[in-house]
């Protein structure tokens, strides 16, 4: 039986990376930082299978006591402050935890395999937030970074932290940039799933506006369930790598408003959205839209769901939801 280890497991990606893994007959560990996470719950009841120990990808000591409990053939390193509208605000944190706690993990990796590097494979989830500024559209595995946030610049540092272990080591550790991916599982603070558990909420009459920052911005969003499968084809490939995953397509924050609107039978949603500036950014990545040529080519790897599918599924998701929370 295959041995996976996640950080981040509590995370929309580490719930659709190992219910995917379960699936195939991995037995899952997980690592879950606090001491009462209240996610904890959440993980138990969505993915029963997996183990979860305790600890902190800042802690170096708490990942060597978690890998000896794991003994994993494969780490995938999830864990991290992902919104990036919080890393103006926590810069310090943010390079703590999304940039210094790769090289933790990376470390705490090589630690466990000793001498034998084979015996373990490294995924980091990088991100196109390091394109920023972009330098090349579409952006692929060469196009320059130029990061516009603490987030999009710790990921930098994870990013070559990962290739310099793959390169000084010969370490298998793959490094998957991936574009936006969505899911009903989306944290409610990113754009989608603001938007539509707003919607929901509207078209039950339970919220009569939403406040949203810059909709002008583009962005090249796919879905969570496929792209974790990318990660796993990742650290299944013979050489270690790195790959784009994305879909290839873009759409404006305007777009994503028209298709969510239009599932609840709402064409004129100018009428319920509000653009409140507490919700720009002191630098806005405009425009993003990935090449995924070489994970297809490489890996075989393909999106299956489409953007306008991809917004149907969280807004029905959010209607049920809301609809049970209300009693309707
Ligand atoms: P997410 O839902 O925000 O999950 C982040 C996870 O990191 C949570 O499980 C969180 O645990 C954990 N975490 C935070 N601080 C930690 C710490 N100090 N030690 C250990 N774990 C910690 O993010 P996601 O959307 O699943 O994304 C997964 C990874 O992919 C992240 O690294 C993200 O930056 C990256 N990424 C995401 C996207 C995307 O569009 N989703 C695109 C590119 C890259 P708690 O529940 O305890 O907070
Ligand atoms: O913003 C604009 C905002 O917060 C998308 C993370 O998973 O993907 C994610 O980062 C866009 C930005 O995601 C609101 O200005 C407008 O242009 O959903 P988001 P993100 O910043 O792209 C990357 C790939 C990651 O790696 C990250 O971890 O939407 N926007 N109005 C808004 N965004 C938010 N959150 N809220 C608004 O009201």
């Amino acid at each position: 039986m295959p041995r996976a280890f996640i950080t981040g497991i509590t995370g929309q990606d580490g719930l659709y990376l190992s219910e995917q893994l379960i699936d195939k007959g991995y037995e899952v560990y997980g690592l879950i930082r606090g001491q009462n996470n209240p996610k904890r719950a959440l993980v138990e009841s969505e993915v029963p299978g997996v183990k979860l120990i305790t600890g902190d990808i800042t802690d170096l000591s708490s990942l060597m006591r978690a890998f000896n409990t794991a003994q994993p053939d494969e780490v995938y390193n999830l864990g991290a402050i992902s919104f990036v509208a919080y890393s103006w605000e926590n810069a310090k944190l943010t390079t703590d935890v999304t940039g210094n706690g790769v090289l933790n993990v990376l470390e705490a990796t090589r630690l466990y395999a000793g001498n034998d590097l084979s015996k373990v494979r490294f995924y980091q989830a990088s991100s196109s937030e390091m394109f920023g500024k972009v330098q090349e559209v579409p952006q692929r595995e060469s196009t320059l970074l130029w990061p516009r946030s603490p987030y999009g610049v710790a990921k930098v540092y994870g990013h070559y932290m990962t290739i310099n272990y793959r390169e000084s080591y010969g370490m298998h550790a793959s490094s998957g940039i991936l574009f936006n991916h969505e899911s009903p599982r989306r944290g409610p603070e990113f754009v989608t799933r603001k938007v539509t558990q707003a919607v929901a909420r509207i078209s039950l009459g339970l919220q009569d506006k939403v406040s949203l920052g810059n909709l002008d911005a583009k962005r090249d969003w796919g879905f969570a369930g496929d792209y974790v499968d990318a990660m796993w084809r990742m650290l299944q490939a013979d050489e270690a790598d790195d790959y784009v995953v994305a879909t290839g397509e873009t759409h404006s924050i305007r777009e994503l408003l028209d298709v969510a609107f239009k599932r609840v039978g709402i064409d004129d949603w100018e009428k319920f959205v509000f653009v409140d500036p507490q919700f720009f950014r002191p630098a806005e990545v405009d425009l993003l839209i990935g090449d995924p040529a070489k994970a297809k080519e490489k890996l075989g790897w393909e999106p299956k769901v489409g953007f306008p599918e991809l917004v149907t599924m969280m807004v029905d998701s959010d209607v049920e939801k809301q609809r049970a929370l209300a009693g309707k």
